[in-house]
């Protein structure tokens, strides 16, 4: 009753994935949520919040750059800003507005990893850190060394980020992209935050 889930319609959620989602990316949507789901029980993060973040991480990520843009100023971008990123760095914003505005979504923690998922960012939280993992590991995924990171997402939270950020920097330059400095301050932080750790 005091959870979250008690808020926010799971079935409204659902349904505009359906509308607004390709067949593909609607299952990519349900994978990232199970996939969240298990990484927020066996880290010991909030299960309801990982499955909601999950469910609705990409329920931006078909609109057109105008309604990108538009959205993402409502969530706090800069004009300028948004208008000269490219779509695929608008959608995380963008869809901190829409939870917002259609599912009265309004936990911080929540809107923050959607947010990030992306590209990650400086000092991420558990539940930024497993959002921005399950994208990347979940059941559908397919890249040289997936296999390998899905295990060891579950062995060493801090080393699969690293691994996961390396892998869309590596696709980032080979694309000839420019990479997005929470990209990089995001790579650079958990690198850091193993120094030291007789862990890492
Ligand atoms: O939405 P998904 O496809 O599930 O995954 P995502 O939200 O991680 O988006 C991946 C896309 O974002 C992919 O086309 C690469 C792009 N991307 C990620 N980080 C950066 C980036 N593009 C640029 N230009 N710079 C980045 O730092
Ligand atoms: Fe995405
Ligand atoms: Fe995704």
């Amino acid at each position: 009753m005091h959870g979250v889930k008690a808020m926010v319609h799971e079935q409204d959620i659902l349904i505009f994935l359906e509308e607004n989602l390709s067949k593909k990316r609607y299952r990519h949507s349900v994978n990232v949520c199970r996939t969240a789901e298990s990484l927020a029980l066996h880290y010991g993060c909030d299960p309801e919040k990982a499955v909601l973040a999950g469910l609705l991480h990409d329920c931006a990520r078909e609109l057109t750059k105008p309604e990108l843009v538009q959205f993402a100023v409502k969530a706090g971008l800069g004009a300028a800003e948004a208008a000269a990123e490219p779509k695929e760095l608008l959608h995380g914003p963008a869809a901190v507005y829409l939870c917002r505005s259609l599912f009265n979504l309004n936990d911080g923690d929540i809107l923050a990893a959607i947010r990030y998922h992306t590209t990650g960012r400086e000092n991420m939280s558990l539940l930024e850190k497993i959002i921005f993992l399950a994208d990347f590991i979940e059941p559908e995924r397919d890249f040289p060394g997936v296999a390998k990171l899905r295990r060891l997402a579950f062995r060493d939270l801090r080393r699969a980020l690293i691994a996961a950020c390396d892998t869309t920097i590596r696709y980032i330059l080979l694309k000839g992209m420019p990479i997005h400095t929470d990209t990089v301050l995001a790579r650079n932080y958990l690198i850091r935050e193993g120094a030291g750790n007789t862990q890492s």
